[in-house]
This record gives structure tokens, C-alpha cells and sequence, in this order.
């Protein structure tokens, strides 16, 4: 009896700390975006270019500029299979403590998760099966499963606590790129009705799990080109706290009309995305972007800065720096030809990073 009273005492106190934390990281998101952009890199200490397994203090971009970037992004890809690892060999374990850390020194953290196929054992991409939306939907095949791998999820959110056990709020982008067709989750292969359930069922079981500390952002994709075809697929103004835009540069040269092809269809996402934004009281966001194979040795200042300048864009992640693929790097790294550029991209008092 005692300790029920204890736990009923406790669990209002722990939502309320958890919402309160969230409201708070809202706004101060919302005050850095009046302030600047912040820097954000995907799985920016997990491991980089030509390095990995390292002490969780190493990173490309602290390589680069002596700073670490203020939004780091982290994949959850096979957590809902109970593995220790995850699609990219990073273990939840350091994962867990990379929050830590990134907490400690005043940054942000957001959670990207290519679900595996819970049809075919395969991965996100494997989209061989239509139907796989509709499984995991209330009454399907797949229901039951689906929500004991949200319960993996829910326990891993749940363990992001800081020193003194607070919960750490952090962003989470699940079903992202939804207006494309190569995740199971992508456009031809549910209704938008069907998508915005797939949302609903996914807040609502980490909800009933305890976890009251998640931010939520949507990030349909690139190419964005009227409000109506961003809207198809939003979750609601009761779920969405972050309007994200992506877009990536691959193999830009520097050539004056490669610049001009980003920026324009950067330019042309955001101008759709950001009134919306503004209206909605939304956070605006460039939630993927990077070079490919690039080769612009001014890429961050002539061609990213100018794709976001007059928008006020919270922050943006470069996706990550695999360690052996060169085609996979879209941050910066020592030795790249772009590596001067980036420090004159950082010193710009409008980037943010974190010391
Ligand atoms: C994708 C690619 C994959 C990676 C996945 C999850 O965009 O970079 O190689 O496994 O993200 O991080």
C-alpha cells in the first residue's frame, strides 16, 4: 500500500517534470531560431570519416572547428528488434550516454528511426510487400508485434535521464520522407489516412508507455512545392512541434549553376513550409541535408547558407560520415576540400555549435 501511494505520488510528478521539460526545450528552441541556426550532424561522436569505437568524445566537425555541433542526430534502427546495435553498428548503450553528454553541454538531440520490415524481416527499404502500413495498423497482422517493438522504443526513451534522473526531452522523427516510395511507410503504399494513423498509434503507445518527453517533427522530404502536398500527410498541430525541409546537394562541383539548382529548390521548400510554420506557431527546421560526393570547396558559405538565409530555420543536421564509404559523407571532416570553408561557415556568428 505504501509504496502504491509512493508510486501514485511519483507518476503525476515524473509526466509533470517530463512536460514541463518539453515546453521548456519548445522555447528555447524557438529563442535559439531568433538567434541563429544551430549546427547538426547524424551520429556526429558515434563515429566518422575513417575513424569509429573511439571514447565518445571524438568528432569530426570538433576536428574541424574545435566545437561540437549543437543538434546531433541519432538512428534507433533495430532497437525495435531488442539488439544492442543499430543499423550502422552504433550500440545503444554509448548512444544513451552521447544524450548524456550532449545534454551536459547545453545541446540538442533528435531521433531518426528507418524501422525494419516487419513483414519481411528485411529492411526499411525493402517495400517488395505493399501492405505493411496496414499490418501494424489496429486489427492487423503484424498489431500486436508492432507495439512490443514500440514498448523497445518507449524503454529506451525512457532511460534518457540526466544525473539527477530528470528525463531528457528529445526530438523524435519517425516516418520521415513520406513522400517518396522507398520505405514501406512511403507514399504508394499507404493512404495519407492510413500514414497519419500509423503517427497517431505511434504517439499514443509511447504515450500509454510514460514517455511525455519527445518532441515531435515531421519531415515529408525534399522537393516540397505547395502547401497542399506538405499537408497531405501532417500529423496535426496537437502532435507537430517541428516543420522540418530536407534537401541534399550530390556531386556539386561548384559549378555556378549546381549552387543555383540547391539553393532554388531549397529556396522553393522553405517558401512553401516556412508561413505555414509561422502560422501553425511551428518550429521550421532543415532536418536533412549534406553533400554527396561533393566536391565545392565553398559548398557550406555559397551554397547552404544562402538556401536558408531570410528563414528563420531552428536548425539543420548534415546526415552522417560513414567511416569506409566516401559516398556516404555529407558533414565536414579534417581533409576535406571544403574543411576552410567550413571554419569561415562556423565563424559565422549566425551558426550555432556548442563548446
Ligand atoms: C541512410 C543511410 C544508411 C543508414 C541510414 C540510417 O540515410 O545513410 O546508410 O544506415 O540512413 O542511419
Amino acid at each position: 500500500m505504501r509504496y502504491l501511494l509512493i508510486f501514485a505520488f511519483l507518476l503525476p510528478s515524473v509526466w509533470g517534470i517530463a512536460q514541463s521539460t518539453t515546453k521548456e526545450m519548445v522555447n528555447a528552441l524557438r529563442e535559439s531560431a531568433t538567434q541563429g541556426v544551430m549546427y547538426g550532424h547524424h551520429d556526429d561522436t558515434m563515429y566518422g570519416y575513417r575513424w569509429k569505437d573511439e571514447n565518445g568524445e571524438r568528432s569530426d566537425t570538433k576536428d574541424v572547428v574545435d566545437m561540437y555541433p549543437a543538434m546531433m542526430s541519432f538512428e534507433l534502427c533495430r532497437l525495435e528488434k531488442g539488439l544492442e546495435r543499430n543499423i550502422d553498428g552504433v550500440s545503444f548503450d554509448k548512444m544513451r550516454a552521447a544524450v548524456r553528454q550532449q545534454h551536459a553541454r547545453g545541446g540538442y538531440v533528435m531521433f531518426s528511426w528507418h524501422a525494419d520490415n516487419i513483414l519481411t524481416g528485411k529492411n526499411a527499404w525493402d517495400v517488395s510487400n505493399r501492405r505493411v502500413v496496414q499490418s501494424v495498423l489496429p486489427g492487423g497482422s503484424k498489431a500486436d508485434e508492432f507495439l512490443v517493438w514500440l514498448d523497445r522504443l518507449a524503454a529506451f526513451f525512457m532511460s534518457l535521464t540526466d544525473e539527477q534522473g530528470k528525463p531528457i526531452p528529445v526530438i523524435f522523427r519517425p516516418w520521415h520522407e513520406c513522400n517518396g516510395s522507398w520505405f514501406w511507410w512511403g507514399k504508394d503504399f499507404c493512404t495519407p489516412r492510413e500514414y497519419k494513423a500509423l503517427w497517431a498509434l505511434t504517439v499514443k503507445h509511447l504515450k500509454r508507455k510514460g514517455v511525455n518527453h519527445l518532441i515531435y517533427a515531421y519531415s515529408p522530404g525534399s522537393n516540397i512545392t505547395s502547401q497542399q502536398a506538405y499537408l497531405e500527410r501532417y500529423p496535426g498541430n496537437k502532435t507537430i512541434a517541428i516543420m522540418g525541409v530536407e534537401g541534399y546537394a550530390i556531386k556539386a562541383t561548384g559549378a555556378l549553376a549546381d549552387r543555383q539548382k540547391f539553393i532554388g529548390r531549397v529556396r522553393k521548400s522553405f517558401d512553401v513550409v516556412a508561413p505555414l510554420a509561422q502560422k501553425r506557431k511551428k518550429i521550421l527546421a532543415f532536418t536533412e541535408t549534406g553533400m554527396k560526393q561533393n566536391t565545392d570547396p565553398q559548398w557550406w558559405t555559397q551554397t547552404l547558407l544562402p538556401s536558408m538565409e531570410g528563414y528563420p530555420v531552428c536548425f539543420l543536421v548534415t546526415w552522417r560520415n560513414a567511416t569506409n564509404d566516401d559516398n556516404e559523407c555529407y558533414g565536414i571532416y579534417k581533409g576535406h576540400p571544403s574543411e576552410e570553408d567550413f571554419k569561415r561557415f562556423a565563424q559565422n556568428p549566425h551558426i550555432i555549435f556548442r563548446k
